[in-house]
C-alpha cells in the first residue's frame, strides 16, 4: 500500500496524449497547458503512439531542432504550472536482458532530462507478451523483466517525484485469468518500487463505468492506488466517432481512492474542450470538499457531480471560443509570412477592413445566424459517448425506428395515421435542427474548431438527410426516396466504404445500436450449424409443423428436414439454456430444393432471387431480434457468395412468420408462377 507521505501528495489530473495517429502540434499542446492551468488540471503525459521517437524508434536521440521544440514545450508547461511527464514505449522490440538496451533507454531519458523535464513514464501497453529467448533465460516472466528495467530507470533518474508505469495488463479485460489472480499484475505490484505509480484504464480499454469496488480490487493487487488512464473520450479506434459528451460514469467517491486521472481524448485537439473541461469539473468535486448537489436524489447519480451540469458549463464556455476571432482558434489571418506554406493554415483573405458591400441590385451577402448554445447541445448529443448517445440522438433513433415499424399500421388505421404524421413531423423538425446547426457551425468565426469537426458534422448531416428523405417517402411525400431506392445510387448513399462492407458481414452488425433496448430476459447463442445438428433441426421443424397444415410442401422443407444440406457458411442455429431453439438455413442455389418437391421453377424466376432461405424459432423464444440477427447474418453470407437475391416461402396461415418477414422490411412479396394456393414467396435483393 502507498506510504503515508505519498497519500498526502496532490491528485494527478490532466491529459495524456496517448492515442494512435497524428500527434498534436506544439502550438496545440501549449494551448492545452493554458487550458489546464485555467481549469485547475496539473499534468500532461506526453505519449503520442505514432510519434517516431516515442515508440517505434525509441532508441533514437532527438536532433537539435526537435530538442529545441521539446525544450520550449517543457518550459511552456512549467510556465502554466503543468507537470510535463515524458513517456517512452520501448516494448515493441526491447531486449530487457541486454545491458546495451538498458543504457540506450537511460541515454534517451537523460537527454529529455537535460531539456528540463523532471517527470517520466515507461509504457508497456499494446505489445507482444512473448519474450525473446535471451529474455526468457534471464527473467522468470515478462512482468519480472519490466519490473527490473523500470526500477533501474527510475533509480537512474534519481527517483523522480512523478514516475508512471503502464502495465501490459492495463485493464481488467486484459488480466489472465482475473485482476486478483493475475500473476503478471501481482508481480508488478510487488516488484515496482513504491514511488512508481501505475496506470490503469478500468474494466476495459474503453471503460463504460469504473466502480469503487473495481478500484479497491486493483489497488490491493498493485499495492498502490492507480492513476486512471481514461479512454472514455478516445476516438482513435473508429474514424467515424467523436466524443463530445461529459466525463461520466466514474463516481466522485473514486477520487480519494485514486492517485489520479488522465484523460486520453479525441485525436482532434479542438473538440476536446468538453472532455477536458468536464474532467476538470469532476476533479473539483473533490477539492471543493465534495459539496453535495441537493437537487439530485437518484441513487444512481453522484451527489457531488452532475454530468449534465458539467456539460452545460463546458458548452457555455466553448460557445465563446467558437465565436471568438482571437488566436489561437480564430480565423487564420495571414499575418505571418512563414505560415503561408503550412498545410494546417490555408490561405484566407482578411476580413473586416474593406469588406465587400453589395449594391441594392446585387445579391445580398450570405449571413447565417450565429451559433447558439442549443446548437452545441445538439452537437454534443449527436457525438456523445462511446456507450451512449445523447438524449436528442436517442430520441431521433427511436422515432425513426417507430416510423419504420408502424408505417403499414398507420396506412391501415386512421387513429395510427394521426400519430404517425405527428411523429414524422417531430422527426423532420429534429433533422432540420441538425441542418441548421451545421449551417451555423460552418459560419462560426473560429475556423480551427470547425475544421476539426467538419468531417463529422458533414457525415451526420448527410445521413440525417437520407433518413429524413426515407421518412418522407414512407409518408408518401415527394421524390426524395428516389435517392435511396435508386439502382445506381451516389456513393454518398452507400456509406462506409470497404470497412462498412466488412462490418455489415459480421455477426455483431445490427447489434450495435447504442440506444437502450428493453432488458433481455434470456441469453441466446447463435452459432454456425454443423452436421450433428441435423436431427435437432429436424425436431424443431416437425414441432413447428405440428401446429400447421403441412400440405402442400414448401420449397424449403427438404432443407429443414435434412434431406438437402445447407450451403457452407449459410446455416446457423440458435440456442438458449434449454437447448436448440431455432435455426436459419440457406441454399445459394434454390434449384435442388425445387427439384426435391418436384416444383417447376423456371430459370427466369430464379434470375433475381436465386437463393433460398428458411428460418424457424420455437415459440418459447420471445426476443424477435434473435431471428432478425440470424437472417441478417445469413443474408451477408449469401451476398458474399455472389448471389443477387434470396427468397423464402411462407404459408398464408403462418401469421407469425408472415408478420416477422413483413416487419423486417427488407423482404417483399414476389411473383412466382406455379405457387400452390395459400403459399406466398417473399424476396429480397442483395
Ligand atoms: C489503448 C491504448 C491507447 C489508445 C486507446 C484507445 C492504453 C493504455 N493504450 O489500448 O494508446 O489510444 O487504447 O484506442 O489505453
Amino acid at each position: 500500500m502507498s506510504t503515508p507521505s505519498r497519500q498526502t501528495e496532490h491528485f494527478i489530473s490532466g491529459v495524456v496524449e496517448g492515442f494512435y495517429g497524428r500527434p498534436w502540434t506544439m502550438e496545440q499542446r501549449t494551448e492545452l497547458f493554458k487550458r489546464e492551468q485555467k481549469w485547475g488540471l496539473n499534468t500532461y503525459l506526453y505519449a503520442p503512439k505514432d510519434d517516431y521517437k516515442h515508440r517505434m524508434y525509441w532508441r533514437d536521440l532527438y536532433a537539435p531542432e526537435e530538442a529545441e521544440q521539446l525544450i520550449t514545450l517543457i518550459s511552456a508547461a512549467k510556465k502554466h504550472n503543468v507537470d510535463f511527464v515524458y513517456a517512452i514505449s520501448p516494448g515493441l522490440d526491447i531486449t530487457f536482458s541486454n545491458p546495451k538496451e538498458v543504457s540506450a533507454l537511460k541515454r534517451k531519458l537523460d537527454q529529455v532530462k537535460e531539456f528540463g523535464c523532471r517527470s517520466f513514464s515507461l509504457l508497456f501497453d499494446d505489445i507482444e507478451t512473448e519474450m525473446c529467448p535471451a529474455d526468457k533465460q534471464a527473467f522468470s516472466s515478462f512482468a519480472h523483466a519490466q519490473v527490473s528495467i523500470t526500477n533501474a530507470v527510475y533509480q537512474h533518474l534519481g527517483e523522480p517525484e512523478t514516475f508512471l508505469f503502464c502495465p501490459t495488463e492495463y485493464c481488467a479485460a486484459y488480466c489472465t485469468p482475473t485482476v486478483s489472480q493475475s500473476s503478471y499484475l501481482n508481480t508488478v505490484g510487488e516488484g515496482l518500487l513504491p514511488g512508481i505509480d501505475i496506470l490503469w484504464t478500468g474494466p476495459k480499454v474503453v471503460s463504460h463505468k469504473i466502480s469503487v469496488k473495481s478500484i479497491e480490487e486493483v489497488t490491493s493487487v498493485l499495492r498502490r492506488p492507480p492513476v486512471i488512464w481514461d479512454n472514455i473520450h478516445a476516438n482513435d479506434y473508429d474514424p467515424q466517432r467523436l466524443f463530445l459528451g461529459p466525463f461520466k460514469d466514474r463516481p466522485t467517491e473514486l477520487i480519494p481512492k485514486l492517485r489520479g486521472v488522465l484523460t486520453n481524448p479525441n485525436c482532434e485537439f479542438y473538440p476536446n474542450f468538453v472532455a477536458i473541461h468536464t474532467l476538470a469539473t469532476w476533479c473539483k468535486a473533490n477539492s471543493e470538499g465534495g459539496q453535495k448537489d441537493v437537487e439530485m436524489a437518484d441513487e444512481e447519480q453522484d451527489s457531488c457531480y452532475s454530468p449534465q451540469k458539467a456539460l452545460t458549463l463546458a458548452l457555455t464556455d466553448w460557445l465563446q471560443e467558437f465565436l471568438s476571432t482571437d488566436q489561437p482558434g480564430g480565423p487564420c489571418l495571414k499575418t505571418d509570412p512563414k505560415k503561408e506554406s503550412s498545410d494546417e493554415e490555408p490561405m484566407q483573405t482578411d476580413v473586416g477592413e474593406g469588406s465587400y458591400v453589395p449594391s441594392p441590385e446585387e445579391t445580398p451577402l450570405y449571413t447565417a445566424e450565429p451559433l447558439t448554445l442549443e446548437d452545441l447541445k445538439l452537437l454534443s448529443d449527436l457525438f456523445y459517448l462511446p456507450y451512449e448517445h445523447g438524449p436528442t440522438a436517442r430520441s431521433m433513433l427511436q422515432d425513426l425506428d417507430w416510423l419504420k415499424n408502424n408505417n403499414a399500421a398507420a396506412a391501415a388505421e386512421t387513429d395510427k395515421t394521426v400519430e404517425w404524421c405527428s411523429r414524422a413531423q417531430k422527426f423532420d423538425d429534429m433533422c432540420e435542427a441538425v441542418v441548421q446547426m451545421f449551417n451555423r457551425l460552418t459560419n462560426a468565426p473560429n475556423r480551427r474548431i470547425l475544421y476539426d469537426l467538419y468531417n463529422y458534422i458533414r457525415d451526420i448531416k448527410t445521413v440525417v438527410g437520407l433518413a429524413r428523405a426515407y421518412v418522407k417517402s414512407l409518408g408518401g411525400q415527394g421524390r426524395p426516396s428516389a435517392q435511396l431506392m435508386n439502382n445506381d445510387p451516389e456513393p454518398s448513399v452507400c456509406r462506409g466504404g470497404l470497412p462498412g462492407e466488412f462490418q455489415r458481414m459480421l455477426p455483431c452488425h445490427g447489434n450495435r445500436d447504442l440506444f437502450r433496448h428493453p432488458p433481455m430476459t434470456a441469453v441466446y447463442c447463435i452459432r454456425p450449424y454443423c452436421p450433428d445438428d441435423k436431427m435437432e433441426v429436424k425436431k424443431i421443424f416437425r414441432e413447428m409443423q405440428r401446429h400447421q397444415m403441412v400440405q402442400p410442401a414448401l420449397i424449403c422443407d427438404s432443407l429443414s428436414a435434412g434431406e438437402i444440406s445447407p450451403a457452407p457458411q449459410c446455416a446457423l442455429v440458435l440456442e438458449d439454456d434449454i437447448g436448440m431453439c431455432g435455426y436459419a438455413l440457406a441454399l445459394t442455389d434454390a434449384k435442388p430444393a425445387a427439384a426435391k418437391i418436384q416444383r417447376a421453377v423456371s430459370d427466369s424466376e430464379l434470375k433475381d432471387f436465386p437463393s433460398l432461405l428458411t428460418v424457424q424459432v420455437l415459440p418459447r423464444v420471445t426476443d424477435p431480434s434473435t431471428a432478425k440477427r440470424m437472417i441478417s447474418w445469413l443474408l451477408s453470407s449469401i451476398r458474399s457468395s455472389g448471389s443477387k437475391g434470396a427468397f423464402c416461402e411462407l404459408r398464408q396461415s403462418d401469421r407469425r412468420m408472415l408478420h416477422f418477414y413483413t416487419k423486417l422490411g427488407t423482404f417483399k412479396p414476389i411473383k412466382m408462377a406455379g405457387l400452390p394456393q395459400d403459399i406466398i414467396a417473399m424476396g429480397t435483393s442483395l
